[in-house]
Order: structure tokens, then sequence, then C-alpha cells
């Protein structure tokens, strides 16, 4: 195999995997090649040593005691909210709302939105949204009377920009579109997106799941009304996650759920609400996944967000070229402006059985319909096999990946 003259990795790749004990493990005796980093990324010691210090020394609940350590964990929690507005520059840290990943945030909005809506009304989404991203709009769309309309994608799996601009009218009041597409790996221009949505008036949603592991987020520089990612997909703990939300639009809203937390005072015969962001908080919180979303953000900083991008780039343009070169092997999603995201097919063969067979060399790849069946309906297949890139993957790990393509080939075949 030719190696790619103009790209390098980087240099201390390595001392960024000993940051990441899971990736010494063996499986079935072959060193683990974990190459399903979209589904979720590996978590590195920071992140491990803050949920356990603060288990070790600082647990209670928040925003409830006058004790010492309830004032200490309060301050470690709005510490990473803090941290998470830095990480998305928004405005103020009373935009930034904790969830427990994506789902969660799409949901809250597509629910407290409702009141917004009526018949007649468009949803505006695209063919190669996740299921996060159409299921709480189909919820909303049969509870109001409104419609999703969707825009199609391009043969490269680009957005089509044009049936974009056809389908944006004045009758669209909200515009929810992927940032980075899980299943293709394409970059979609937000900005632009949001820029002519607000043209029309319509609120913006940007599905930022794939989108946050890669690098910072600029929410103001975005434009959005509203922007969601999942902390597991950045190094960070499984159930966090955060909304970010424009205030005045949060303070129009009403609140998602009910209960301790999200209140100012309760009577028997009504109750005032928090301010924000913990109208929106309601319960005792995911403190631990907080306090790791912060370790996890900064861990990312101390990496470098430029280095993060150009190992990405690098491992995404030296597995298109590596796989390019295995015959029988099409892409799916050639879109220009690509993240570290690399789908496939490969001749004769269905992605589930490649996918087993990497398994038992060691290899962890995704396949089926990646929670987007429309997407894979749209383009006529049953699913694909991907395999999607973090900062610490390394050249040597994607020639594992195309010698186990080679080795189904011959065996499926
Ligand atoms: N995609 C994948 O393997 P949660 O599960 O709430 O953290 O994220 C949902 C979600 C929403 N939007 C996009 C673009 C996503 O990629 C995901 C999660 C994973 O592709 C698991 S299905």
């Amino acid at each position: 195999m030719n190696t790619p003259t103009q790209i390098a990795e980087l240099t201390d790749v390595n001392s960024i995997r000993a940051q990441f004990p899971i990736l010494e493990r063996q499986i079935y005796g072959q060193k683990l090649v974990y190459l399903d980093n979209a589904a979720s990324s590996q978590k590195p010691l920071a992140v491990m040593n803050s949920i356990q210090e603060y288990y070790s020394k600082y647990h209670s609940n928040v925003h409830r005691g006058v004790h010492h350590l309830s004032q200490v964990a309060t301050d470690l929690f709005e510490a990473s909210r803090e941290r998470m507005r830095v990480f998305v520059n928004a405005a103020s840290s009373r935009e930034i709302i904790f969830t427990k990943g994506t789902t969660d945030g799409i949901n809250l909005v597509a629910y407290c939105l409702r009141n917004r809506l009526k018949a007649g009304d468009e949803i505006l989404i695209s063919e190669m949204e996740h299921h996060s991203n159409i299921v709480p709009w189909q919820m909303t769309a049969s509870a109001t009377g409104a419609k999703i309309v969707v825009v199609k994608i391009s043969p490269d799996g680009s957005l089509d920009l044009n049936d974009f601009d056809q389908k944006l009218s004045k009758r669209t009041k909200i515009v929810s579109i992927v940032h980075i597409s899980n299943a293709l790996g394409t970059i979609n221009p937000a900005a632009s997106i949001c820029e002519k949505a607000r043209k029309f008036g319509a609120l913006t949603l940007i599905d930022g799941a794939q989108a946050a592991p890669h690098g910072t987020i600029d929410v103001q520089a975005i434009g959005c009304d509203f922007y969601v990612l999942s902390g597991h997909k950045m190094y960070g703990p499984t159930g966090s996650g955060i909304l970010y939300g424009r205030e005045e639009l949060l303070n129009e809203m009403p609140p998602y759920q009910g209960g301790g937390e999200m209140i100012a005072e309760v009577r028997f015969d009504g109750t005032t609400y928090n301010e924000l962001p913990f109208k929106f908080e309601a319960g005792t919180p995911n403190i631990e996944s907080a306090i790791g979303l912060k370790a996890a953000a900064d861990y990312m900083e101390s990496i470098g967000f430029e280095n993060i991008a150009q190992q990405e780039s690098a491992l995404l343009q030296y597995a298109t070229e590596s796989l390019s070169e295995i015959d029988g092997l099409r892409l799916v999603g050639t879109a220009n402006e690509k993240a570290s995201v690399v789908s496939f097919l490969v001749d004769g063969t269905h992605p589930s059985d490649v996918g087993t067979i990497l398994d038992q060399l060691g290899i962890a790849v995704r396949t089926g319909h990646h929670c987007t069946q429309p997407l894979m309906r749209v383009l006529g297949i049953p699913g694909t096999v991907r395999a999607s890139f973090a900062v610490y993957n390394t050249f040597e790990e994607i020639d594992f990946l195309v010698a186990g393509i080679r080795r189904a080939q011959k065996m499926l075949n």
C-alpha cells in the first residue's frame, strides 16, 4: 500500500493512547482496534479520575445544602457548566442546560416548542438525520398538526442546498439539521443554514452529536437558536450532554419536566418556576457526568483542538485512500467537507457479516443503519460498515482494518 506522502500522524499519538487504558485490551487474543468512536469514544484517565475524585472527596447533592460538601459539589457542577459555556462559546452560562445527551436535548426542544406550532406550520429536517432528530419532531408534528418537510441529499452525501432553498419558506417555523452526519461523515454548512432560516423567521436547532468530538463549537458564529451535544462522544461520560439555547427563547419556553430544582415557589394552587438554567433541570442532576464532561473538555484542550483536527483529518485521508484501493469496496458518503467517518459497502457481502469477521480480528466497527433508517432507504442500501476515528487512532490501525476487510472478502465470496 502507498502511504500518502503529504499526510502525517501526530508524533505523540502514543502518549495520547497511554491515557486510554482500554486501548491496551486484547479482544479474542487480538490487539483491540477501536474504530467505533462515532458511537461512543473511549475515556481518558483524566475523565475517570475526575469522577473517582468526586465520589471519594466531594459527593453530595447540588444546589440544596448549606453544608460544606454540598457547596463544593455545587461549585464543581457549576464550573462544568461554565466550562461547557466556553466550549460552545455561549454568551451566558444561563444558556447551558445539562442533559443526558443529544437525544434528551432534542426531545426537550421539540416538546417545549409545541405551543409555537399550529396546523400548516413546517419543520424542516434533512434526509441524513439521525432518528433522534426525526422522531421527536414527528411526535411534535402529530401533537400540533405541523408538517415535517425533508431536504434531500446529493449523490455524494452532501446536503442539497438548492432543495433546502426551495423548501425553506414562510411556513417553516423550525429548521433542525445535523452538523456532522454520523452515517456519512458529511459536515453541513451550519452557519449559512441558520442565516437563511433566520431570514424566514424560523428557529434553528443544530444536532452537534458528531461535531463536538472534533473540536470547539461556536454557537454565536453559527447563529443557531439551539445546539445539542453528547458528552460520551467527546471523551466524556455517558449520560452527560448539554443543550445550548438562546436565553431569550429559553425564558419564553415552558419547562420540560416538573419537580425539584426547577421551581421558585410551589403552592397547592400553583407553582412559579426557577430562573435559567435551572428551570429546565428538574430533579437531582447527573452530577458525576457533568464533572466528567468538564474533565473531557479540559482533556481535549490539553491535546489542542488543532492537533485533534489535524490527526483526524490525516486519518480520514489515509483511510479514504487505503480503502479506495480495495476492489469491490464502495465508499458511502464522499462529500468534500467530511469528518473522520468512513462508511462503506463490500460487494457480495452484508455489512453485518463483514463486521462480525472484523470483530473476530479485534477490530470494532459499527454495522447496520446507524440509527438513520430513512437515509438508508433513500440510498437503497440495508446499511453500511462504518469506521470512525478519534485522536488516538493510528495509520497502523487503518492498515489492520484494510487487511481485515480483504480477509472478509476472501471468506465471504
Ligand atoms: N449516534 C452512532 O453510532 P445520543 O445517543 O443521545 O448520545 O446521540 C444521539 C445522536 C444524535 N445525532 C447524531 C448525529 C448521532 O450520531 C447520535 C448518536 C451514535 O452514530 C449512536 S446511534
